[in-house]
């Protein structure tokens, strides 16, 4: 027996004790897809203008070396970050990725056939693909307006895209297999004091409702609506709040909000929003993300917030209702040790939420026993976690916690 396999028998006594069957775990945390994003391994540059310019009031900082120079170079680099991430895995992808068959295409004419390669790289790769249409970083988006732009051609034309983009979701949804989600977040806004906060919202609920308006099959593509607090920009107002997205899912059946951990107060925790909406039947996106001062889109840590959205899913035993995905770009540290340990933390807060006697902790607080709910949350955190943890890399063949080594 393996130092790994004798160490996690230890830790499976332990848990058992506790009322934990980590074998079970491990199952359950194989199984459980995560949303990998495409964008953090060449600063969500894409291929369609390797010289574009980030706009939308988003901006990735930094200038470590290593970013991909070309196509092939990409792939490596999102093939070598894939192969350390264990578990169930889904590749989030933007429009601006889509396939060379695409060079040359407007955004509104982008369509299924652009996206053929991602999808035989998904089969090869065993992995699920969700959708994002661009609706950034485009000479449409320059006024910063898109989906609630008073031109109305410019409205159409993302009316337009947002439309194809769900027959792209629809069409990964169907050669794979496994429902894609298909994000919507335009970046729209004003920087200053605004007067008039109810006429952008008229436009976005009204493209919206055009952009919903053919059924689609939930088996295949299911849409989420990102929401926003503010952006570099947009300061001030930002028509697709929270509230407004939140409203709009509540009387539109056939989409979802997205939440992301940045897009709020910075004292406000998207883990608490989650119990009101699936108390409501409502299935979520989210957007796992880290948050520093702003919407930062740091590498997601180990931290107390992701712990405890990942409790809040278990906790309630929503795994099929919320979908987890990550959104972070930080080009000061090497791409694809950021990509693979955002992607790993996210990962490994799941497993620690699956080892919580979630049940035992409910029924007793149920039962009035703060006392006791308090005292074994608290035990719980230094139980031997990381034991398990190594033991699900070498299960699932990847490099276990000297996985950084190769990297400097
Ligand atoms: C921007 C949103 C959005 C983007 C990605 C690239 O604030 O978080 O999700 O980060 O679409
Ligand atoms: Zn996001």
């Amino acid at each position: 027996m393996s130092s790994i396999e004798q160490n996690y028998q230890i830790a499976k006594e332990m848990y058992a004790e506790k009322g934990v069957n980590t074998d079970q775990v491990l199952k359950i945390l194989k199984a459980t897809p995560i949303s990998v994003h495409c964008w953090q391994i060449d600063d969500l540059t894409g291929f369609e203008n390797p010289e574009a310019v980030l706009s939308g009031g988003i901006a990735a900082f930094g200038n470590a070396p290593g970013k991909p120079r070309s196509r092939e170079e990409y792939m490596k680099n999102l093939d070598e970050a894939l192969n350390l991430i264990p578990g169930a895995t889904k590749l989030a992808l933007h429009a601006v990725y889509r396939d060379e068959t695409g060079n040359g295409v407007e955004r509104n004419a982008l369509g299924p056939e652009h996206f053929k390669g991602w999808v035989d790289y998904a089969k090869e790769k065993h992995i699920g693909l969700d959708y994002n249409p661009t609706y950034f970083s485009h000479p449409m988006s320059e006024s910063g307006f898109t989906l609630c732009s008073r031109d109305e051609g410019i409205r159409q034309y993302w009316i337009e895209h947002g439309k194809k983009s769900r027959e792209i979701g629809a069409y990964f949804g169907k050669e794979l297999g496994q429902v894609c989600i298909t994000n919507h977040w335009i970046g729209d806004g004003y920087k200053d004091h605004t007067i008039d906060k109810v006429g952008p919202r008229a436009l976005l609920k009204d493209s919206l409702d055009q952009i919903f308006a053919a059924p689609l099959d939930r088996k295949y593509n299911i849409d989420s609506v990102e929401s926003k607090l503010f952006g570099l920009g947009s300061e001030s107002y930002v028509p697709g709040s929270h509230e407004f997205y939140t409203n709009y899912v509540l009387t539109h059946d056939n989409c979802i909000v997205c939440m992301d951990a940045g897009h709020f107060h910075p004292t406000e925790q998207v883990s608490a929003k989650i119990s009101s909406y699936l108390v409501f039947g409502k299935e979520l996106m989210l957007h796992v993300s880290r948050p520093v001062r702003w919407d930062s889109d740091h590498v997601v840590m180990l931290d107390d917030e992701t712990k405890a959205i990942m409790q809040e899913i278990v906790r309630y035993d929503a795994l099929d209702r919320v979908h987890i995905g990550l959104d972070y770009f930080d080009a000061s540290i090497n791409r694809i040790v950021a990509t693979a340990l955002g992607a790993r933390n996210a990962r490994k807060a799941l497993m620690m939420a699956l080892l919580e006697p979630s049940e035992e902790l409910i029924r007793i607080e149920r039962e009035g026993n703060l006392t006791r709910r308090l005292a074994l949350s608290e035990e719980m955190k230094s139980m031997p976690f990381g034991l398990v943890w190594d033991m699900f890399c070498e299960m699932e063949g990847v490099a276990g916690n000297n996985w950084m080594n190769k990297y400097n």
